[in-house]
């Protein structure tokens, strides 16, 4: 019933004047933008297609000369720019052992303390939402400096931290790129993180990736057959997004690939890097691990499959 009545455009405008002051701030970037509708209405991608599409500095790049001569570049610390060119060419970058044994046992029994006290649960494809949100030493992981400074120098923009994700089990989750669900424009200003909070192998459903696809074109809902209208979202939308994606990745013959892990290694993945998680073929198996994805700052952010701007309650947005 809540689904159904969730294909509904009307059920997120209500649900966007009732929470007024998370999409405030747009307002704003409406009128630099000179977009002139309520906050509260539907909103893709077609809003913005007769602006000029900027991307972030380093995805305007065409050759890797050309990034080792762009300023952005020349002014970043010789570890970043190694960074830089990876992300250049890959979209994705992968810290070992970024948080120690310590660390992790923390995060685990932070999650855990989160899960038993209720306030966190576990919903849709094994996911605990915003769990950041409810913890000081999560709220302090998502804000860590060096991974922050870094994403930012990426991008060209402060990144701020939107949602994270705790699983516990694997996700199963189809390939997709993230920005048909976080969606920004200009596009481009989103990136995540991935963390390892025990081993990971085959068996328990890793997170896989394909290197270089952050590169194609941003696939939107005018892509795809989403099969929504004026008043409603289709409600096989994400279902036709991930055929679409499957297709792409056909065509363009990418090689997946696994990322395979010891507790507290960590991976950063690009706005368009397509991803998933592998299915989980030992069902007995735990897959404890954490995702935070991350807005650039003053940019207009989104949904475009659920067409509704994201609703923004950290004071870093506002
Ligand atoms: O962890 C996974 O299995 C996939 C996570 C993912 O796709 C995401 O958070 O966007």
């Amino acid at each position: 019933m809540l689904n159904w009545l969730r294909t509904f455009k009307a059920s997120y405008v209500l649900n966007n004047l009732l929470n007024r002051s998370k999409i405030a701030h747009n307002k704003p970037l409406f009128q630099k933008y000179n977009i002139k509708r309520p906050l509260s209405w539907p909103i893709n991608s077609t809003v913005f297609s007769h602006l000029p599409q900027p991307r972030p500095w380093i995805d305007e790049i065409k050759t890797l000369d050309e990034l080792k001569a762009h300023p952005n570049f020349l002014k970043m610390t010789h570890s970043h720019q190694e960074h830089a060119i990876h992300w250049f060419e890959k979209g994705y970058l992968i810290f070992r052992e970024f948080f120690n044994q310590e660390e992790v046992e923390e995060i685990n029994a932070e999650v855990a303390s989160l899960l038993s006290k209720g306030n966190v649960n576990q919903r849709k494809n094994n996911k605990i939402f915003f769990a950041y949100r409810h913890s000081d030493l999560l709220g302090k992981l998502v804000r860590r400096k060096e991974l922050v400074d870094l994403m930012s120098a990426l991008t060209g923009k402060r990144m701020l931290p939107f949602q994270s994700l705790n699983f516990i089990k694997g996700s199963q989750q189809r390939a997709h790129s993230d920005s048909i669900h976080m969606t920004t424009y200009p596009m481009g200003y989103l990136t995540a993180i991935w963390i390892a909070l025990e081993k990971v192998d085959d068996a328990s459903g890793p997170l896989f990736y394909y290197p270089g696809s952050h590169r194609l074109p941003y696939v939107m809902n005018h892509d795809f057959e989403h099969g929504g209208n004026r008043y409603q979202i289709g409600s096989q939308a994400n279902a036709h997004y991930e055929d679409k994606i499957e297709e792409v990745i056909q065509a363009n013959n990418f090689e997946k690939a696994y990322f395979y892990t010891e507790p507290g290694d960590l991976l950063i993945w690009h706005a368009n890097l397509i991803h998933g998680g592998d299915p989980i073929r030992d069902k007995s198996r735990t897959r404890k691990s954490m995702v935070v994805h991350y807005f650039g700052e003053d940019v207009i952010c989104y949904h475009e499959l659920t067409q509704r701007l994201a609703l923004m309650p950290t004071a870093e947005y506002h």
